[in-house]
């Protein structure tokens, strides 16, 4: 049957007759019937994904796209006179994640299914993803943003279960989204929801009543957790998540004839940070109710869980005090005392132990108790060997592995940049779809003036559309002429948008003092902050203040222009990323574990100017020195110069004179008739007393990088050649590839 035929008989009526609201109903209808019927049955092991975010993005062209169909669907679209593009806007994106994190588990589930491993992803069904920005007064606000609807690719299950918590108990109800591999097999996302949540707790903005747990219990993803109330809501939230994934892998292990001796066997567990950690003891605690000695059951689940780990930001590696533990989850204590006295009594250093000081260290349980411990690239693991995990890689060297992050080029390729997608398989041939290594062959291509400039039109093509977009969308005017330098991702310290804002004041000056660049520059931001992360705000608060004084400056305003896009999501990211030339990827070296938008911008033919961080410095091997910029100080110097305590920021704002008025800016009478004394006042002291994220040291290098890059991008044909490399060398970036590896290193399908 035809999307259109499909169509006919639901609504009665002809396509060109239908809403596009209706239409997107139908279309969604007709995908999820193919969809499932392309379900797996399963072999006899099974991998369970367990993650407390999944930023999955709209799914009605990825599932089109996976099913082989969006060429004839979007045609028969069109011949009923109707736009596909209009009918995916009605699609709310679900944004259940924050970042990074939660987007990689959704690029590894379309990888899991492609690659047709039996294997599901298991999270929460939050009612309201991560918060929507709204910019007012140079400010950002939170409101609530709620995404499930009638018609939703949710499925509703049967299968329900009892989580006890202390002094209480809810029913749990499981609802599926179908995950449909690129020609390949369909697994499923399984996210699990109490019916007694209640949206109308909410209250001004995102603050909503913290002490009913039944009521708020999936109500967000991710509550606040600047007080104790957000805090333990966290806990009830992950004990909710892995109970559920735990009574489901031995119940499926069961169906399938495991004894529960043999579970090693039926399930392998991959813990996505610490947030589902729980589920090791919540395991132990299972099994012994269904008859296993403790003995026995501790045996077992440390044959079923590998960990990853994403960060070395101290204060993300998660520690919950043991009250809390009490309150939440008193019946896990006992087992977590005993997994901790299990290691006491082997090792005596506190630093490994997994209750110290009233807390339970989450990562510690995951790494005496687990199979796996890995880092996501390769310096990232290395710090973690080396540095931030060292007592632990001495007691386990064997369990250590890197695995590269990697992103779905089905959403980050052929969706998001079709005009790239069919020039690429115009010279390359349709392979690159399933082996992305053989984007390799487009080297050929890279003395090829003609194809150069082939290459240089897909990104005009692409920038008109972004320029469009966002004048349609959010009112903003971009000039199409001009080099967009684009930084999106989270606002953290760490990542350093205040760098490249101080960068900004920078140009704003030289282009005052008569040195205009030769081509007008745009540079563009999205992030959001979260609600309780004060400092994050006030760069976001600087950047919107930049944003007002540069265009009300006519002097500077047609050389120079700052945008901060509203409400960065998936969504966005799409158009954003084909449209990019020059991509930010500027975190203090040793910081950012990966980053991904990285490879995404790759992929589409941006070149990078970054530190040597994460997957950057894999992407620097790849590419070399000729096709990416890289400054600043390097890793080792970092995490040396924090292990003397020796750094001073306003000794260095004292010799740059160039710097200093930069920072001065921050709080000049210009910025202050837009912006906030209070807010703006706070950042600068804290560049200048503190600036713990050293942006000051590499400013200088990072100014000369970027005048380097502006410059290079002047000779076209060149950097048509750069962009070629980049896209050539994206396909290790593939999580295909990455998924590939931890099947074979870890999970053993
Ligand atoms: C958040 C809270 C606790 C622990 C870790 C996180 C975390 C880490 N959230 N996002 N990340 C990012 O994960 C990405 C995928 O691995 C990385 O590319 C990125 O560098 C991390 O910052």
């Amino acid at each position: 049957m035809t999307a259109n035929e499909y169509i006919k008989i639901r609504f009665g009526r002809h396509m060109d007759q239908c809403t596009n609201e209706e239409i997107y109903i139908g279309l969604l209808e007709y995908v999820k019937d193919k969809a499932q019927n392309k379900e797996i049955k399963g072999g006899k092991k099974k991998l369970y994904y367990i993650s407390a975010e999944f930023l999955i993005g709209k799914l009605l062209s990825n599932n089109l796209i996976n099913l082989g169909i969006y060429d004839e669907v979007k045609k028969e679209v069109e011949a009923n006179g109707k736009s596909l593009a209009e009918i995916e806007e009605i699609e709310v994106e679900p944004s259940l994640g924050n970042g990074g994190l939660g987007r990689l588990a959704a690029c590894f589930l379309d990888s899991i299914a492609t690659l047709g491993l039996n294997g599901d992803g298991v999270g929460l069904a939050y009612h309201m993803g991560l918060f929507k920005q709204v910019f007012a007064n140079n400010l950002q606000n939170e409101e609530p943003n709620p995404w499930m609807s009638d018609h939703s690719w949710m499925t509703k299950t049967d299968k329900t279960y009892q989580v006890d918590f202390g002094g209480f108990n809810v029913q749990s109800r499981m609802y599926d989204i179908d995950v449909t591999g690129y020609d390949s097999v369909t697994t499923k996302l399984h996210l699990f929801d109490v019916e007694t949540v209640d949206e109308s707790i909410i209250k001004d903005g995102i603050n909503f009543d913290k002490s009913e747990f039944t009521k708020n219990l999936t109500l967000f993803l991710y509550p606040d957790d600047s007080d104790e109330n957000g805090r333990l809501l966290r806990v009830y939230q992950q004990y909710f998540m892995v109970s559920n994934a735990a009574q489901l892998i031995l119940d499926e292990a069961v169906e399938k004839g495991s004894n529960l001796y043999d579970l090693p066997e039926y399930a392998v567990i991959q813990i996505n940070d610490t947030h589902p950690s729980m589920v090791i003891p919540e395991l132990v605690r299972l099994l012994q109710i269904r008859g296993l000695t403790m003995d026995e059951a501790i045996d077992v689940v440390s044959k079923c869980t590998a960990y990853t780990n994403h960060t070395i930001l101290a204060e993300a590696l998660e520690k919950w005090p043991i009250h809390f533990m009490m309150k939440a989850v008193p019946q896990l204590m006992p087992i977590i005392r005993e997994l901790h006295n299990r290691i006491a009594k082997k090792v005596s250093d506190p630093d490994v132990a997994i209750i110290r000081d009233g807390l339970v260290h989450m990562a510690h349980m995951d790494i005496h108790y687990g199979i796996s411990i890995n880092g996501v690239a390769a310096l990232h693991t290395e710090i973690l060997k080396e540095t931030e995990l060292n007592k632990f890689y001495k007691l386990y060297p064997e369990k250590f592995n890197n695995k590269t992050n990697g992103i779905t080029f089905r959403r980050w390729l052929l969706y998001c940049n079709p005009e790239l997608a069919s020039l690429v398989e115009e010279l390359i041939g349709p392979g690159f779809k399933k082996d992305a290594t053989e984007l390799k062959k487009l080297e050929q291509y890279m003395n090829d003036d003609a194809v150069v400039n082939k290459f240089l039109e897909v990104k005009d093509l692409r920038k008109k559309v972004l320029k469009d977009y966002l004048a349609k969308t959010q009112g903003i005017s971009l000039d199409e002429n001009s080099i967009y330098d684009i930084q999106i991702k989270r606002l953290h310290e760490y990542k350093r948008q205040q760098m490249n804002a101080l960068y900004v004041i920078n140009k704003y000056f030289e282009i005052k003092e008569g040195k205009k660049p030769s081509r007008p520059i745009t540079v563009i931001f999205g992030a959001k902050a979260a609600p309780a992360y004060v400092i994050a705000k006030d760069i976001i608060h600087l950047i919107l203040c930049l944003q007002e004084v540069i265009a009300n400056d006519p002097q500077v305003s047609p050389y120079l222009k700052v945008v901060m896009v509203e409400n960065y999501n998936v969504t966005l990211a799409e158009k954003l990323i084909p449209a990019c030339d020059i991509h930010e990827q500027i975190s203090l070296a040793s910081k950012e574990a990966s980053g991904t938008s990285n490879m995404k911008f790759m992929l589409n033919g941006a070149v990078a100017i970054g530190t040597m961080d994460g997957a950057n410095v894999e992407m620097h091997d790849f590419v070399g020195d000729d096709n990416i910029f890289i400054f600043g100080e390097d890793s080792d110097t970092v995490i040396k110069r924090y292990a003397e305590g020796s750094y001073v920021s306003k000794n260095y704002y004292k010799k740059d004179k160039k710097l200093k008025k930069a920072v001065d800016f921050i709080i000049s009478d210009k910025l202050l008739e837009v912006g906030q004394k209070e807010n703006l006042e706070r950042l600068y002291n804290e560049l200048l007393n503190k600036d713990w994220f050293m942006t000051f040291p590499d400013f200088e290098d990072y100014c000369a990088t970027k005048e380097k890059a502006y410059k290079a991008y002047e000779n076209r044909l060149e950097w048509g050649r750069k962009m070629i490399k980049n896209i050539a060398n994206a396909g290790f970036f593939s999580s295909d590839r990455t998924i590939a590896q931890y099947n074979e290193d870890i999970w053993k399908l």
